[in-house]
């Protein structure tokens, strides 16, 4: 992370959890303001950027969205390292995904950033008569593990800014506040990128 202004703060965001679970959901929801009842499945990772304003400061987010799947598992520091934030995501009604989100948390406490701002999201959560994991347990494993937690729905777009809000707060907080000297353009542009293809 670093502020590229007087109050102009790049960081890089990450999101984690097993294919499926509605990452690139969450990210088009955010950025585009969309939702598709059939998502392509990412492939490697994808890359977009979105900026947010906030009273205090400017976002601008680089968000690496991965694929999720076991056989890009070996890719994945390379998303997470030198990211100022993390997004777990988990699919409320799988207990398997909530599983595999704790795998990531794991991973991330061995490996990565010790300042690295980490989220716990329970998404689908508009999907309530087929919920496995309760919330109580996303939320106790959350303050566990020193997460922020929430339940998000890309689908109806239940806490899905917020989340994005809450993470750019959160971020302007820490962020150093010695200037480094690089200006964002005034409207950057969203960009979708493939990395890595195909096997
Ligand atoms: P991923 O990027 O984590 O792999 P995707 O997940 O964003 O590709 O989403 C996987 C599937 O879940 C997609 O459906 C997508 O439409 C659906 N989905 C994502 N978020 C939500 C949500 O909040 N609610 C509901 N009900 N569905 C969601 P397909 O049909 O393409 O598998
Ligand atoms: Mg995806």
């Amino acid at each position: 992370m670093a502020r590229t202004g007087s109050n102009n703060i790049q960081a890089k965001l990450v999101l984690l959890g097993d294919m499926g679970t509605g990452k690139t959901s969450l990210v088009l929801r955010f950025v585009k303001g969309q939702f598709l009842e059939f998502q392509e499945s990412t492939i490697g990772a994808a890359f977009f950027t979105q900026v947010l304003s906030l009273n205090e400061a400017t976002i601008k987010f680089d968000i690496w969205d991965t694929a999720g799947q076991e056989r890009y598992h070996s890719l994945a520091p390379m998303y997470y390292r030198g990211a100022a934030a993390a997004v777990v995501v988990y699919d409320i009604t799988s207990m398997d995904s909530f599983e595999r989100a704790k795998k990531w948390v794991t991973e991330l406490q061995r490996q990565g950033n010790p300042n690295l701002i980490m989220f716990l999201v329970g998404n689908k959560v508009d999907l309530q008569q087929k919920r496995k994991v309760g919330i109580e347990e996303g939320e106790q494993y959350a303050k566990e593990n020193g997460m922020v937690f929430l339940e998000t729905s890309a689908k109806t777009a239940q806490n899905v800014n917020e989340l994005f809000y809450e993470i750019a707060k959160r971020l302007a907080k820490k962020a150093p506040s010695r200037p480094i000297g690089m200006k964002l353009h005034r409207r950057p542009q969203e960009t979708r990128r493939r990395m890595f293809c195909c096997s």
